[in-house]
């Protein structure tokens, strides 16, 4: 079976995109592949962060895996942060990888443009993010369109290793979503719903209260139109709860432009609240069930083994072949 790995950054609560773009894909994938999905909180320390509130969200995050369907019996689940070994080989790919091709990275440089102080970190991210892929002998790396750039600097580092010191890494694949379309923030529909994004709301997080769906949802921008058609260009509002809705009752984005074509925008919103409120019931009542449970530590107990015992060997091999250890 081919082995897939994928992480989501603990750089805010999860949303409906989160769950939309990222863990649902993961979810379809898990009977296919051998999956490892992990939370790259190493990561979400190269911008500041609040460290009791990034401590808590680790496992909130987990929790919410789970919940939307991250199944723990199929999937290898663990926090990056409890295996060390993922920074010991970001430090020997760091002394394989160039300045030059680092310093590409558009991500890199959209981060780090208002910065006065940047972080070493913001800038050897990439370099991380190859070791966390590269320690686990990955075949497939399911990301977002943004994210193809670092998968691809991953390919080149592992390539560039296995030609200097032989046969070491597999050379991973990015695996970008075809069909998924972007979720956009509810009050500024042209841009993406991210979970760090300051201004909460316009966007949806998964553990929100049903009072607060209904109020985001029915102040939603919208244009003056008045009626529900699907055009992204022009009615980015519209066009995004489409989306939403469609996704929630597992329809098509043209049947529901038939059905509420005869409806005004108010009626509809309160359609689409209803529909995100239920599909995120059972979610919320299965996250509830997991935070404060064993279960929850011993799907992470059990994942940290594994994935040590697999990085142990990798890291001895590796650090074997660049002439380290006595
Ligand atoms: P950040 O705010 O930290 O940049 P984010 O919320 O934008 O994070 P990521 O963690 O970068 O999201 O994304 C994880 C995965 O979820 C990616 O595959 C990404 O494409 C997908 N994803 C995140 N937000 C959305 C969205 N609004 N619409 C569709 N897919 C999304
Ligand atoms: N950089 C990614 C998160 C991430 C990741 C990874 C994804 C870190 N390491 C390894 C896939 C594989 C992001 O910000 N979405």
């Amino acid at each position: 079976m081919k082995r897939m790995l994928t992480g989501l950054q603990p750089s805010g609560e999860l949303t409906i995109g989160s769950l939309m773009g990222g863990i649902s894909q993961s979810v379809q994938y898990q009977d296919e592949y051998e999956s490892f999905i992990f939370v790259p909180d190493m990561h979400t320390i190269t911008v500041p962060q609040d460290p009791k509130e990034l401590h808590e969200r680790i496992k909130r995050n987990v929790a919410l895996y789970i919940a939307c369907g991250i199944d723990p019996d199929k999937n290898t689940i663990y926090i990056q942060s409890e295996n060390f070994y993922h920074a010991n080989l970001a430090w020997v790919l760091e002394c394989n990888a160039y300045m030059g091709e680092a310093s590409r990275m558009t991500q890199y440089k959209e981060k780090s443009q208002n910065m006065k102080n940047i972080p070493v970190g913001l800038f050897t991210y990439p370099i991380l993010m190859a070791a966390d892929i590269l320690l686990y002998d990955t075949d497939y790396v399911p990301v977002g369109i943004d994210q193809k750039q670092h998968v691809e600097l991953a390919r080149d580092i592992a390539t560039r290793f296995n030609n200097k010191y032989g046969e070491t890494f597999k050379v991973p694949e990015p695996m970008i979503p075809k069909t998924t379309a972007k979720i956009m923030d509810l009050q500024n529909p042209t841009k993406k719903m991210s979970k760090s994004t300051q201004n909460q709301k316009g966007i949806i997080y998964l553990l929100d209260t049903e009072e607060v769906i209904r109020k985001k949802i029915a102040s939603a921008t919208t244009d003056s139109d008045n009626f529900v058609k699907y055009d992204a260009e022009n009615k980015p509002g519209i066009s995004n709860l489409l989306t939403i809705y469609a996704y929630f009752k597992k329809t098509t984005v043209e049947e529901v432009e038939e059905h509420f074509k005869d409806s005004n925008y108010k009626d509809f919103k309160g359609e689409v609240a209803k529909a995100v409120i239920e599909g995120l019931a059972p979610i919320k009542e299965k996250y509830k069930k997991l935070i404060n449970s064993e279960k929850l530590d011993k799907i992470l107990d059990e994942g940290r083994e594994k994935v040590n015992a697999l990085a142990e060997a990798k890291i001895k091999e590796v650090y074997h072949k660049v002439g380290l250890f006595r």
